[in-house]
């Protein structure tokens, strides 16, 4: 059977190598290419990040490419740094040079041409916000075409957001912050006729990582994904976390697991609540994620990351 082909991009939170690693652990996708967005952290050791971990995990024949596209509100500094002790990892740098090719085009120009060469539609997993996607269409609007779906991790449909009303002053904390960092992409995403699976925060809300969780890993820690994803766990766990990105993953790996449910929403741009995704009949239909078999994923993430 021929492999789904996908493009990945994400914008290099803790959350976002652990999808590297869920991504890369799948038999029935052919992977063109890593793409980071300077969103979710500091760019040049994200890619740096990605590209060890490729190569730990023997798949270096992915290319990975920097974006240099810019957001308007930036992600908080302290989510941020968690890149710089994951470049660090001693499980990273056990070797000298990184085999994984560095591209050296743009990201979103690396993104454009990788469409424009598929022999077939190209699935999209994005799990940082959408501007590298969009910035992609600037330069050749008609690629739209080439792209099967976009499945995304972002959204607030009817929950809260999870920007801070006090830290980022003046919103009304309706927002997810992938929408956030630069609503004008998403809305000019959303006004394509690209079919679109969210994975917003109503679902991810559900699905906890809890210290059980790290502990399980931890038993299963002599196979070196499960070792590397605990070191990032540990990383965050002293914070309320979700399986953001890493849900969104396994929507690409398991779709059975899922329950969809479609919406009509409108991105909203401006204001105080400046990157919610606003549920509004008559709005752009999209598909969310909406409910998910939660043992069949904790499951399912233990055993794709015994190896
Ligand atoms: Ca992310």
């Amino acid at each position: 059977m021929p492999k789904q082909l996908v493009l990945m991009c994400h914008d290099g939170g803790v959350d976002d190598f652990l999808s590297v690693m869920l991504l890369m652990a799948m038999d029935h996708v052919q992977v063109l290419g890593i793409v980071v967005t300077p969103a979710d952290t500091y760019v040049k050791p994200a890619v740096s990040a990605t590209r060890k971990i490729l190569d730990l995990m023997g798949r270096h024949e992915v290319p990975v490419a920097e974006s240099t596209v810019r957001g308007l509100n930036p992600f908080p500094r302290v989510f941020r740094r968690d890149v710089f002790s994951i470049d660090s990892f001693p499980i990273l740098n056990q070797r000298d040079e990184l085999l994984t090719p560095l591209v050296t085009e743009p990201g979103q120009n690396f993104v454009a041409r990788v469409l424009r060469d598929a022999l077939e539609p190209v699935t999209i997993l994005e799990t940082g916000p959408l501007t590298t996607m969009a910035a992609a269409l600037d330069l050749d609007p008609s690629l739209e075409s080439k792209i099967k779906e976009i499945i995304w991790m972002g959204g607030a449909l009817n929950v809260p957001g999870n920007v801070d009303k006090i830290l980022e002053g003046g919103q009304d904390g309706s927002m997810e912050w992938n929408v956030y960092w630069d609503p004008y992409a998403a809305d000019q995403i959303w006004k394509t006729s690209i079919p679109l699976t969210l994975c917003p925060l109503d679902i991810t809300n559900h699905v906890p990582i809890t210290p059980q969780f790290v502990k399980r890993l931890s038993r299963q820690r002599h196979y070196p994904i499960s070792d590397l994803a605990g070191m990032c766990y540990a990383l965050v766990l002293h914070q309320d976390y979700f399986a953001w990105d890493v849900l969104t993953t396994t929507y690409l790996g398991k779709p059975e697991m899922f329950q969809r449910r479609e919406w009509e929403t409108e991105i909203i741009t401006t204001g105080p609540s400046q990157g919610r995704t606003l549920v509004k009949p008559g709005g752009r239909k999209i598909k969310a994620l909406d409910k998910v078999d939660l043992d069949q994923f904790y499951t399912y993430i233990f055993k794709q990351w015994s190896r």
